[in-house]
Protein backbone atom coordinates (compact mmCIF):
# COMPACT_ATOMS: atom_id res chain seq x y z
CA UNK A 1 0.00 0.00 0.00
CA UNK A 2 1.47 3.35 -0.95
CA UNK A 3 0.35 4.90 2.33
CA UNK A 4 2.79 2.22 4.07
CA UNK A 5 5.40 4.33 2.68
CA UNK A 6 4.95 6.63 5.75
CA UNK A 7 5.07 4.03 8.43
CA UNK A 8 7.45 4.24 10.79
CA UNK A 9 6.73 1.16 12.58
CA UNK A 10 9.57 -0.56 14.27
CA UNK A 11 11.81 2.54 13.84
CA UNK A 12 13.82 4.21 16.17
CA UNK A 13 13.79 7.89 16.22
CA UNK A 14 16.13 10.17 18.10
CA UNK A 15 15.22 14.37 18.42
CA UNK A 16 17.76 16.43 20.02
CA UNK A 17 16.06 19.04 22.16
CA UNK A 18 12.85 17.65 22.23
CA UNK A 19 11.62 18.90 25.38
CA UNK A 20 9.49 21.24 24.21
CA UNK A 21 8.78 23.65 21.19
CA UNK A 22 9.22 22.87 17.59
CA UNK A 23 11.21 19.36 18.67
CA UNK A 24 8.62 18.21 21.15
CA UNK A 25 6.23 17.94 18.21
CA UNK A 26 8.24 16.13 15.58
CA UNK A 27 8.75 14.12 18.57
CA UNK A 28 5.19 13.55 18.58
CA UNK A 29 4.70 12.98 14.57
CA UNK A 30 7.46 10.79 14.35
CA UNK A 31 5.66 8.59 17.43
CA UNK A 32 1.87 8.60 15.73
CA UNK A 33 3.77 7.23 12.52
CA UNK A 34 4.97 4.22 14.89
CA UNK A 35 8.70 5.37 15.74
CA UNK A 36 9.72 5.02 18.99
CA UNK A 37 10.77 8.53 20.39
CA UNK A 38 14.29 9.05 22.41
CA UNK A 39 14.91 12.59 23.12
CA UNK A 40 17.43 14.61 25.36
CA UNK A 41 17.59 17.92 26.21
CA UNK A 42 20.81 19.95 28.88
CA UNK A 43 18.00 20.93 31.95
CA UNK A 44 17.09 18.17 34.41
CA UNK A 45 13.16 19.97 35.23
CA UNK A 46 12.84 20.40 31.39
CA UNK A 47 12.96 16.70 31.05
CA UNK A 48 11.12 15.67 33.92
CA UNK A 49 8.90 17.99 32.39
CA UNK A 50 8.84 16.66 28.74
CA UNK A 51 8.42 12.83 29.91
CA UNK A 52 5.49 13.87 31.73
CA UNK A 53 3.72 15.65 28.85
CA UNK A 54 4.67 12.87 26.47
CA UNK A 55 3.33 10.12 29.04
CA UNK A 56 0.55 12.47 29.04
CA UNK A 57 0.43 12.06 25.21
CA UNK A 58 0.62 8.21 25.57
CA UNK A 59 4.06 8.05 24.10
CA UNK A 60 6.76 6.03 25.70
CA UNK A 61 9.65 8.29 25.18
CA UNK A 62 13.03 7.85 26.98
CA UNK A 63 15.28 10.68 27.58
CA UNK A 64 18.72 11.59 28.07
CA UNK A 65 20.12 14.79 29.66
CA UNK A 66 22.88 15.35 27.24
CA UNK A 67 24.81 18.72 25.95
CA UNK A 68 24.92 17.89 22.15
CA UNK A 69 28.18 20.30 21.92
CA UNK A 70 29.76 17.60 24.55
CA UNK A 71 31.02 14.53 21.81
CA UNK A 72 31.62 11.92 25.01
CA UNK A 73 28.00 12.88 26.72
CA UNK A 74 26.60 12.31 22.83
CA UNK A 75 28.84 8.94 22.23
CA UNK A 76 27.34 7.73 26.00
CA UNK A 77 23.92 8.58 25.08
CA UNK A 78 24.00 7.24 21.33
CA UNK A 79 25.98 3.84 23.26
CA UNK A 80 23.32 3.58 25.66
CA UNK A 81 20.37 3.36 23.22
CA UNK A 82 21.90 1.54 20.85
CA UNK A 83 22.52 -1.16 23.80
CA UNK A 84 18.91 -0.63 25.95
CA UNK A 85 16.56 0.26 23.09
CA UNK A 86 18.53 -0.69 19.56
CA UNK A 87 19.83 1.34 16.76
CA UNK A 88 19.04 4.91 16.38
CA UNK A 89 17.16 4.79 12.64
CA UNK A 90 15.92 8.20 12.10
CA UNK A 91 18.15 11.77 13.58
CA UNK A 92 16.59 14.73 14.04
CA UNK A 93 19.08 17.61 14.87
CA UNK A 94 16.77 19.89 16.57
CA UNK A 95 18.38 21.49 19.41
CA UNK A 96 19.70 24.83 18.83
CA UNK A 97 19.87 28.47 19.99
CA UNK A 98 19.78 31.91 19.35
CA UNK A 99 21.54 35.19 20.34
CA UNK A 100 20.17 38.75 18.99
CA UNK A 101 23.19 40.57 19.03
CA UNK A 102 24.42 43.50 16.60
CA UNK A 103 27.55 41.75 15.08
CA UNK A 104 29.97 44.20 16.36
CA UNK A 105 28.60 44.09 19.42
CA UNK A 106 28.86 40.64 19.86
CA UNK A 107 31.60 38.38 21.88
CA UNK A 108 33.77 35.67 19.76
CA UNK A 109 32.47 33.86 22.79
CA UNK A 110 28.63 34.19 22.34
CA UNK A 111 29.18 33.98 18.65
CA UNK A 112 30.95 30.45 18.82
CA UNK A 113 28.29 29.15 21.69
CA UNK A 114 25.63 29.49 18.96
CA UNK A 115 27.92 27.95 16.05
CA UNK A 116 28.95 25.34 18.50
CA UNK A 117 25.03 24.21 19.24
CA UNK A 118 23.62 25.08 15.95
CA UNK A 119 26.69 23.36 13.61
CA UNK A 120 29.44 21.49 15.26
CA UNK A 121 26.23 19.68 17.28
CA UNK A 122 24.23 18.29 14.57
CA UNK A 123 27.51 16.91 12.90
CA UNK A 124 28.85 15.11 16.43
CA UNK A 125 25.39 13.83 16.36
CA UNK A 126 25.53 12.65 12.62
CA UNK A 127 28.87 10.89 13.50
CA UNK A 128 27.66 9.10 15.72
CA UNK A 129 24.57 7.74 14.39
CA UNK A 130 26.02 7.21 10.85
CA UNK A 131 27.85 4.08 11.36
CA UNK A 132 25.43 1.57 13.16
CA UNK A 133 23.33 2.87 9.88
CA UNK A 134 25.74 1.83 7.65
CA UNK A 135 26.06 -1.40 8.74
CA UNK A 136 21.76 -1.71 8.68
CA UNK A 137 22.12 -0.36 5.50
CA UNK A 138 19.68 2.10 5.99
CA UNK A 139 19.27 5.63 7.75
CA UNK A 140 17.38 9.27 8.33
CA UNK A 141 19.62 12.50 9.04
CA UNK A 142 17.11 15.59 9.45
CA UNK A 143 18.82 18.99 10.25
CA UNK A 144 16.74 21.81 11.46
CA UNK A 145 17.60 24.60 9.13
CA UNK A 146 16.15 27.89 9.41
CA UNK A 147 15.22 31.15 6.98
CA UNK A 148 18.49 32.05 8.27
CA UNK A 149 20.02 29.37 5.77
CA UNK A 150 18.62 31.57 3.14
CA UNK A 151 18.24 34.76 4.48
CA UNK A 152 20.24 37.34 6.91
CA UNK A 153 18.56 40.14 9.22
CA UNK A 154 19.73 42.07 11.59
CA UNK A 155 21.47 41.04 15.36
CA UNK A 156 21.67 37.28 13.74
CA UNK A 157 24.75 36.97 12.30
CA UNK A 158 25.98 33.60 14.30
CA UNK A 159 22.97 32.24 13.93
CA UNK A 160 22.49 32.78 10.08
CA UNK A 161 26.22 31.48 9.78
CA UNK A 162 25.19 28.50 11.52
CA UNK A 163 22.40 27.61 9.88
CA UNK A 164 24.00 28.51 6.44
CA UNK A 165 26.36 26.31 7.06
CA UNK A 166 24.13 23.41 8.61
CA UNK A 167 22.59 23.48 5.02
CA UNK A 168 25.42 22.75 3.46
CA UNK A 169 26.52 20.51 5.80
CA UNK A 170 23.28 18.90 5.08
CA UNK A 171 24.12 18.32 1.49
CA UNK A 172 27.92 16.77 2.48
CA UNK A 173 26.32 13.95 4.35
CA UNK A 174 24.26 13.34 1.49
CA UNK A 175 26.95 13.31 -1.21
CA UNK A 176 29.06 11.49 0.93
CA UNK A 177 26.48 8.71 2.85
CA UNK A 178 23.93 8.45 0.70
CA UNK A 179 25.55 5.14 -1.19
CA UNK A 180 25.23 3.42 1.86
CA UNK A 181 20.89 4.10 1.68
CA UNK A 182 21.37 6.74 4.05
CA UNK A 183 19.39 10.17 3.33
CA UNK A 184 20.18 13.19 4.83
CA UNK A 185 17.73 16.49 4.56
CA UNK A 186 17.72 19.61 6.03
CA UNK A 187 13.77 20.88 7.30
CA UNK A 188 13.51 24.58 7.33
CA UNK A 189 10.82 25.66 9.42
CA UNK A 190 9.62 29.63 8.98
CA UNK A 191 8.41 31.97 11.82
CA UNK A 192 7.12 29.53 14.25
CA UNK A 193 5.65 30.25 17.91
CA UNK A 194 7.95 28.97 20.46
CA UNK A 195 10.10 29.75 23.00
CA UNK A 196 12.30 30.69 21.09
CA UNK A 197 10.46 33.24 19.34
CA UNK A 198 8.34 34.90 21.97
CA UNK A 199 10.73 38.29 22.91
CA UNK A 200 9.67 39.03 18.44
CA UNK A 201 5.90 37.99 19.16
CA UNK A 202 5.92 40.00 22.75
CA UNK A 203 2.59 42.19 23.07
CA UNK A 204 4.24 46.25 23.87
CA UNK A 205 3.63 47.44 27.05
CA UNK A 206 1.04 50.24 24.58
CA UNK A 207 -0.80 46.92 24.21
CA UNK A 208 -0.16 46.84 20.95
CA UNK A 209 1.60 43.87 18.67
CA UNK A 210 5.29 43.82 18.75
CA UNK A 211 6.42 45.42 15.31
CA UNK A 212 8.06 42.01 14.21
CA UNK A 213 4.53 40.06 14.88
CA UNK A 214 3.90 42.54 12.13
CA UNK A 215 6.77 42.54 9.87
CA UNK A 216 6.20 39.03 9.82
CA UNK A 217 2.63 38.50 9.10
CA UNK A 218 3.13 40.62 6.60
CA UNK A 219 5.89 38.59 4.99
CA UNK A 220 4.22 35.89 4.71
CA UNK A 221 1.76 34.77 2.27
CA UNK A 222 -0.10 32.89 4.77
CA UNK A 223 -0.10 36.13 6.78
CA UNK A 224 -0.09 33.98 10.35
CA UNK A 225 3.00 32.64 12.21
CA UNK A 226 3.68 28.83 11.90
CA UNK A 227 2.93 26.39 14.94
CA UNK A 228 4.93 23.84 15.78
CA UNK A 229 2.43 21.52 14.60
CA UNK A 230 3.05 22.79 11.08
CA UNK A 231 6.16 20.22 10.75
CA UNK A 232 4.87 17.19 11.85
CA UNK A 233 3.76 16.17 8.56
CA UNK A 234 6.94 17.34 6.74
CA UNK A 235 9.28 16.00 9.52
CA UNK A 236 7.56 12.52 8.75
CA UNK A 237 7.79 12.37 5.05
CA UNK A 238 11.60 13.13 5.90
CA UNK A 239 11.62 10.42 8.05
CA UNK A 240 9.71 7.58 5.93
CA UNK A 241 10.66 5.49 2.91
CA UNK A 242 8.64 8.01 1.05
CA UNK A 243 11.51 10.47 0.84
CA UNK A 244 14.30 7.76 -0.23
CA UNK A 245 15.02 9.44 -3.35
CA UNK A 246 15.17 12.83 -1.38
CA UNK A 247 18.45 13.60 -0.70
CA UNK A 248 20.13 16.77 -0.04
CA UNK A 249 17.89 18.65 0.38
CA UNK A 250 16.11 21.51 2.30
CA UNK A 251 12.26 21.44 2.91
CA UNK A 252 11.40 24.80 3.72
CA UNK A 253 7.91 24.89 5.73
CA UNK A 254 7.43 28.96 6.24
CA UNK A 255 4.46 29.39 4.95
CA UNK A 256 5.90 31.08 1.52
CA UNK A 257 8.02 33.46 3.13
CA UNK A 258 10.89 32.95 0.82
CA UNK A 259 8.45 32.82 -2.45
CA UNK A 260 7.05 36.15 -0.94
CA UNK A 261 8.52 40.30 -1.34
CA UNK A 262 6.12 41.22 0.85
CA UNK A 263 2.85 42.99 1.57
CA UNK A 264 3.48 46.45 1.12
CA UNK A 265 2.67 48.47 4.11
P1 LIG B 1 13.44 26.28 21.72
O1 LIG B 1 11.99 26.40 22.05
O2 LIG B 1 14.40 27.31 22.21
O3 LIG B 1 13.96 24.81 22.14
C1 LIG B 1 15.30 24.52 21.93
C2 LIG B 1 15.56 23.13 22.46
O4 LIG B 1 16.94 22.84 22.26
C3 LIG B 1 15.28 22.99 23.95
O5 LIG B 1 14.69 21.73 24.21
C4 LIG B 1 16.68 23.02 24.56
O6 LIG B 1 16.76 22.23 25.72
C5 LIG B 1 17.49 22.36 23.47
N1 LIG B 1 18.92 22.68 23.53
C6 LIG B 1 19.51 23.87 23.35
N2 LIG B 1 20.84 23.74 23.45
C7 LIG B 1 21.09 22.43 23.70
C8 LIG B 1 22.28 21.67 23.91
N3 LIG B 1 23.50 22.24 23.89
N4 LIG B 1 22.16 20.34 24.14
C9 LIG B 1 20.94 19.76 24.18
N5 LIG B 1 19.78 20.42 23.99
C10 LIG B 1 19.87 21.75 23.76
O7 LIG B 1 13.62 26.28 20.13
P2 LIG B 1 12.57 25.99 18.97
O8 LIG B 1 11.94 27.26 18.53
O9 LIG B 1 11.72 24.82 19.32
O10 LIG B 1 13.61 25.58 17.82
C11 LIG B 1 14.04 24.26 17.67
C12 LIG B 1 14.96 24.25 16.47
O11 LIG B 1 14.29 24.85 15.36
C13 LIG B 1 16.23 25.07 16.67
O12 LIG B 1 17.29 24.46 15.98
C14 LIG B 1 15.90 26.41 15.99
O13 LIG B 1 17.07 27.08 15.54
C15 LIG B 1 15.08 25.93 14.85
N6 LIG B 1 14.16 26.89 14.24
C16 LIG B 1 13.26 27.55 15.01
C17 LIG B 1 12.36 28.41 14.37
C18 LIG B 1 11.33 29.18 15.12
O14 LIG B 1 10.76 30.14 14.53
N7 LIG B 1 11.03 28.86 16.36
C19 LIG B 1 12.40 28.57 12.99
C20 LIG B 1 13.38 27.89 12.26
C21 LIG B 1 14.24 27.04 12.90
P3 LIG B 1 17.12 22.92 27.15
O15 LIG B 1 16.01 23.89 27.40
O16 LIG B 1 17.16 21.84 28.12
O17 LIG B 1 18.40 23.65 26.96
C1 LIG C 1 14.91 35.58 14.35
C2 LIG C 1 14.16 34.29 14.56
C3 LIG C 1 14.45 33.34 13.42
C4 LIG C 1 13.68 32.07 13.63
C5 LIG C 1 13.92 31.09 12.55
C6 LIG C 1 13.40 31.55 11.23
O1 LIG C 1 15.39 36.15 15.34
O2 LIG C 1 14.97 36.00 13.19
O3 LIG C 1 14.49 33.70 15.80
O4 LIG C 1 15.81 33.09 13.35
O5 LIG C 1 14.05 31.47 14.83
O6 LIG C 1 15.21 30.63 12.49
O7 LIG C 1 13.43 30.47 10.35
Amino acid sequence: MMMDQFSLQGKVALVTGAAYGIGFAMAQALSQAGARIVFNCRNEEHLEQAQKAYQERGIDARGFLCDVTEEDQVQHMVGTIEKEIGIVDILVNNAGIIKRIPMIQMKAEEFRQVVDIDLTAPFIMAKAVIPAMMRKGHGKIINVCSMMSELGRETVSAYAAAKGGLKMLTKNIAAEYGVYNIQCNGIGPGYIATPQTAPLRAVQQDGTPHPFDRFIIGRTPAARWGTPDDLMGPVIFLASDASNFVNGHVLYVDGGILAYLGKQS
